[in-house]
């Protein structure tokens, strides 16, 4: 059994239509046939603005800018909200990379503890604008929790319905939550698990530190080495059964993000979701960090 094949068998309860779209998500791009991913996520002028998203790299306001980066580079797919894709829907390179609807935000402009995400477009959107799929984002932790689940849980139902792949954003976030503890290996892992078992095709984490959350009621030695926090997270979520990616995260060294993505992959990683490290620098040191990804996830 080849890597594809294997992915698709942790999935063979699925009907046709979404056992398709991971078929084409893993062969597509440079890690095609790979069994990794590399997503390019932008979203972050809704999460975070405009300005503090796309400041450091004036192409970047444009639209255009990030879906030919994307199309030309090599990623697995592309994900955004409705009206940014709306907007690429006449690029020359439309249908040439995976679409995924990012299909709930939430912004910066509020200082509430307790964050949710709201919906912002429909199924019928992604099925018309040709997506693979809709991300979905939730924040475990967060007081609005049942109410994002509650306002989630038919759309998670019926994109599968439709043979639409549903893939999780799950970040920890909320008032018993301060920053660091929201990357704490033991929360990760919950996150992680939290979104298989909401039905997620892909679950989107971010890389876990060493911190222990609960270490009064969890009895767990402190790992030192990513790639083993890596391998926990996995295994939290139906025991690697699951497709897993991380995020890249605030813009950083390339050394430090590449260092950081080969203990992912060698942790077991399906892959990477990076948006800021890709666009908030130029088009070529961009092009040059994404040919260093995919090496690490070829070799
Ligand atoms: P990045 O690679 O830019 O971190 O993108 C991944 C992502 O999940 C985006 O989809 C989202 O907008 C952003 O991170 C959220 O960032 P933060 O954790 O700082 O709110």
């Amino acid at each position: 059994m080849n890597k594809i094949e294997e992915i698709l068998s942790h999935y063979s309860a699925e009907n046709p239509g979404i056992r398709a779209k991971i078929w084409q998500i893993l062969n597509h791009g440079a890690l095609s046939g790979t069994g990794h991913l590399l997503i390019y996520p932008i979203d972050q002028g809704f999460e975070h603005g405009p300005d503090c998203s796309f400041q450091m790299n004036e192409p970047a306001y444009d639209p255009h800018y990030h879906f030919d980066l994307a199309a030309s580079s090599g990623f697995s797919a592309f994900s955004a909200p409705v009206g940014f894709l709306e907007s690429i829907a006449n690029s020359q390179n439309f249908g040439k990379i995976p679409l995924i609807l990012k299909i709930n935000s939430a912004n910066s402009l509020f200082n509430g503890k307790n964050p949710r995400q709201v919906v912002t477009s429909t199924l019928q959107k992604a099925l018309q604008l040709g997506c693979i799929g809709i991300g979905i984002t939730i924040y475990p932790g967060s007081s609005y929790f049942d109410e994002m689940i509650s306002e989630i849980k038919d759309l998670i139902f019926e994109a599968k319905n439709a043979g639409l792949l549903v893939m999780i954003w799950s970040y920890p976030r909320g008032e018993k939550l301060k920053s660091e503890d929201e990357t704490a290996l033991d929360v990760v892992a919950y996150a992680a698990h939290i979104a298989a078992l909401l039905g997620a095709h892909i679950i989107k984490i971010k890389p876990p530190s060493e911190k222990i959350f609960d270490n009064k009621n969890i009895e767990m030695k402190k790992i030192e080495d990513l790639q083993e926090r890596i391998k926990h997270v996995i295994k939290s979520a139906f025991a690697g059964r699951r497709m897993m990616v991380f995020s890249g995260g605030k813009s950083k060294f390339k050394d430090d993000l590449i260092k950081e993505i080969q203990a992912i992959k060698d942790g077991g990683g399906t892959g990477s979701i990076v948006g800021r490290n890709v666009f908030q620098r130029n088009a070529e040191d961009a092009k040059f960090l994404i040919e260093s990804i995919v090496d690490v996830y070829k070799k």
